[in-house]
């Protein structure tokens, strides 16, 4: 009899624990659970780029910790910067018969002939952070199917042009009260990654806000003040950056004013390069980054950099709200724009204890 008892009591606390875990709602282990918002789970599958960057991290850890928070299937694939890898991972969701498809395009080239599998598949795709070429993320026509807006369902990141422009704007605004007395400014330029959207934008954007067309690495803004003197590309890694600004200070020792990167990671390894070099970034370099993670936060906070333009890597959850919207035949935006801000030394201290990123 006690035995029986004891037999029942361990089956009672078992269904407990078992309801226990179906009732929570949204938690993780939930058992036959389902996609908030959805009758069933969903799979996404996803092609990140790589982790060449702090912001590629936070963006990761976002898209993960999303997922979970909304119950979706995540088959995340990580490509290490080759677009083959992506096309390859892409192809396998396809054979997989995921609900719907996310990826970040490490270059804007190359995204037809997939882009189109997934629609003949019929399955979705979300285009996160960096956009592909010919793509302005709005849709006139929606049958025409030569205009690549079309090619996938909906475009979640930043306006990467806006960022160049918004770097180009403090620096004018800027460069007069640290180095001033100087008729012309000269610039030393870190490109991302060649090809892809983010660097693209940049380069034009920045180029733009100056007046020097946009097709043109180096030249002086219409008003004769601003010279674009080196421009290279430090592929977004710290490596690279410090590297490639180590020959810009071999070859051009005394004539770099201004140092733009596109992004923080070649801005703190260029920070490093100044140092070794015997001058002080931030005074005799005036260092502008963009992204707005921790890294350049300590660097302005330190005083070695100057500003950061702000391109929010949070981008996980209007992912999965955006994808169960879909799926749920909902419309969708064609580009669901991420918020941003511009931090420098006079604001980074204050700001740095809320950053998530
Ligand atoms: O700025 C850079 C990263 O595509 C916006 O890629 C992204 C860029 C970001 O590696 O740090």
């Amino acid at each position: 009899m006690r035995k029986l008892l004891r037999v029942a009591a361990v089956l009672v606390v078992f269904a407990l624990v078992l309801s226990g875990c179906g009732g929570g709602g949204g938690g993780s282990g939930d058992s036959g659970d389902v996609t908030q918002g959805m009758d069933r789970k969903i799979v996404m599958g996803y092609s990140q780029i790589g982790a060449e960057s702090e912001w590629r991290t936070a963006c990761t850890n976002s898209v993960q910790a999303a997922a979970k928070e909304w119950n979706i299937d995540l088959r995340f694939s990580d490509a290490q910067q080759q677009q083959q890898n992506q096309l390859q991972a892409i192809r396998t969701f396809i054979q997989q018969k995921v609900d719907i498809i996310a990826f970040t395009p490490v270059v804007e080239t190359g995204w037809e002939a997939i882009l189109k599998e997934c629609l003949d598949a019929g399955i979705p795709t979300i285009c996160v952070d960096r956009s592909i070429e010919g793509s302005d993320r709005a849709s006139s026509n929606p049958s025409d199917m030569s205009d690549p807006d079309n090619w996938f369902t909906a475009f979640i990141g930043s306006n990467m042009e806006d960022e160049g422009n918004r770097a180009a704007a403090w620096m004018m605004a800027n460069v007069a009260s640290i180095k001033p007395g100087k008729s012309v400014y000269n610039i030393a330029e870190l490109q991302g990654t060649v090809g892809s959207s983010a660097m693209t934008g940049r380069f034009k954007g920045f180029r733009d806000a100056l007046g020097i067309p946009a097709a043109q690495a180096l030249g002086t803004s219409s008003d004769g003040k601003y010279s674009i003197i080196l421009s290279q590309t430090g592929d977004f890694t710290r490596a690279q950056g410090k590297q490639v600004m180590e020959a810009f200070l071999k070859s051009n020792p005394n004539d770099i004013d201004v140092l733009f990167a596109h992004n923080d990671d070649m801005a703190i390894g260029a920070i490093q390069a100044v140092e070794e070099a015997g001058k002080v970034p931030s005074k005799d370099i005036i260092i502008i980054g963009v992204d707005a993670v921790k890294g350049a936060f300590e660097a302005m906070v330190a005083g070695t950099m100057n500003a950061s333009i702000e391109c929010n890597p949070l981008l996980g959850p209007q992912v999965m709200e955006t994808a169960v919207k879909i799926l749920n035949g909902q419309t969708v935006e064609k580009w669901v724009l991420s918020n941003e801000s511009d931090y420098d030394q006079s604001n980074a201290a204050e700001a740095y204890p809320t950053r998530q990123y």
